[in-house]
């Protein structure tokens, strides 16, 4: 795992690190801050950067070989205690630069690792974290053996530390294993929770969108949940799923872990069962932040979108949010509306626009149920039985003389089950839906 101590106890300096990243021209103000913003949650002061303009790293030294000195002058200049790099490295380009700056190096994945490892809460979360640590680890772990290799020694020998190595890989291979059984476990369980969700036919809306956006105040501002906000990236890790209840209706709304560009892909790997929970909602809110500056919003936007369609969700019915409203003039509002026509402009803050948005989600399902009568008759009860199971919104039930009489919102599917019984087709609720 990471040698760092996150989270230093208050009072206690925490580590001071140098950023560095090698990028195309012009990109280096945003890609920096990020970099700084991860940083930070995983409680390393970002104390100075470098940047190299190239079209990619240097494959043995990450900067290329002229700028090596200069990074460890920056390094020394800054009295920097550990290198962060944004981008993942090889195994080989990280000892390389962890020799020559005599100090560690934590590139881009291990730093978002880091991150996870530390705010995960379920027992789930936590499982999903180690299996993308030690996928992370499997292939770097030579490195950790190497002061014994030398002691093996000796042509077509194997020292004592490739032995050890050799055990080592295959208990972690072994642990790789028996995670990876846990997790399938755990999303059968989980699988099974959402059937019975399905059941019920309640519409189920998932919260998406990049790291610190705002998914969680969202998530607590429509329902009476209490999900940990912060003001830092990967808050949540957990899905957590609360109901709200509009127009008579009952909504279910999950909010998920947030995406960030690049994500590791022994995260997508990890959390593919957290991201499952997107995939079978019946809509995604995708949820982006109006506050950062266009090029970035847009950027976030497609990282999004990416993982999304990495992860099957992009067929899915997608309604963009655009939140943190309040944060903006009017003059940004006309040119989000102009560039992103159609997008809710909410904060889950002030409340602004959070009755469109409830608006929104009901015409998206309004075609998926239809408001039926239906009169049952005394001797027909096993049907009335079947239709309390269905758990449609019942609007009136009265008993009459000739048997009992249903307003209910019944699923479109379900109607021809019932149709002797139809009295009269009720009023249809205006909107077709988008969903068919
Ligand atoms: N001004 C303003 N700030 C907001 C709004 N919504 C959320 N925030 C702030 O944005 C930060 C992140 O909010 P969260 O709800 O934790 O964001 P998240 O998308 O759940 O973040 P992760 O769980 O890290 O992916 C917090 O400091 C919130 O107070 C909003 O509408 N307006
Ligand atoms: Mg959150």
């Amino acid at each position: 795992m990471t040698p760092r101590q996150p989270d230093p106890a208050p009072g206690a300096e925490p580590e001071r690190g140098l950023v560095v990243a090698v990028l195309p021209q012009g990109r280096e103000a945003e890609e920096l801050a990020e970099l700084r913003e991860l940083a930070r949650t995983a409680g390393v002061e970002p104390v100075g950067d470098l940047v190299q303009h190239r079209s990619r790293p240097d494959p043995r030294s990450y900067v290329g070989k002229g700028k090596l000195a200069d990074l460890k002058q920056a390094f020394a200049n800054a009295a920097a205690d550990v290198l962060i790099v944004d981008d993942e490295l090889q195994p080989s380009q990280q000892r390389l630069l962890e020799n020559e700056l005599q100090a560690r190096v934590v590139d881009r994945t291990q730093l978002i690792l880091d991150i996870f490892a530390q705010h995960a809460v379920s027992a789930e979360g936590k499982l999903q974290v180690e299996l993308a640590q030690l996928e992370y680890n499997l292939p770097r772990m030579r490195g950790m053996w190497k002061h014994l290799e030398r002691l093996g020694g000796g042509v077509g020998t194997r020292g004592p530390g490739e032995t050890q190595l050799e055990t080592d890989r295959r208990l972690a291979r072994r642990r790789v294993s028996i995670l990876k059984r846990r997790l399938i476990e755990l999303s059968r369980q989980r699988d099974t929770r959402r059937k019975s969700r399905r059941r019920s036919q309640t519409p189920t809306v998932a919260l998406a969108g990049y790291t610190n956006v705002g998914k969680s105040t969202l998530l607590n501002a429509l329902t009476d949940a209490e999900v940990s906000v912060e003001n830092r990236l990967f808050e949540t890790l957990d899905p957590t799923t609360r109901s709200f209840e509009h127009d008579g209706r009952r909504y279910l709304l999950t909010d998920t872990v947030g995406f960030i560009r690049r994500l590791p892909h022994q995260l997508v790997e990890g959390f593919a069962a957290t991201l499952e929970e997107t995939l079978v909602s019946d809509l995604v809110l995708h949820v982006a932040d109006a506050s950062v500056s266009e090029e970035r919003l847009h950027e976030m936007i497609d990282a999004v979108d990416s993982v999304l369609a990495e992860i099957g969700a992009d067929e899915l019915p997608i309604e963009l949010v655009l939140n943190k409203i309040d944060t903006v003039g009017s003059l940004t509002r006309r040119r989000l509306e102009n560039r992103y026509p159609g997008a809710l402009q909410i904060s889950a803050v002030t409340g602004e626009g959070l009755d469109a948005l409830r608006v929104r989600i009901a015409q998206r399902f309004a075609g998926r149920f239809e408001l039926v009568e239906l009169l049952v008759p005394y001797e027909e009860g096993g049907r009335l039985a079947e239709l309390y199971a269905l758990g449609p919104p019942i609007e009136l039930r009265e008993d009459r003389p000739d048997g009992v009489f249903i307003r209910a919102r019944l699923p479109e599917h379900e109607l021809r089950r019932f149709a002797p019984f139809l009295v009269a087709e009720a009023r249809r609720n205006g909107a077709t839906s988008a969903l068919r």
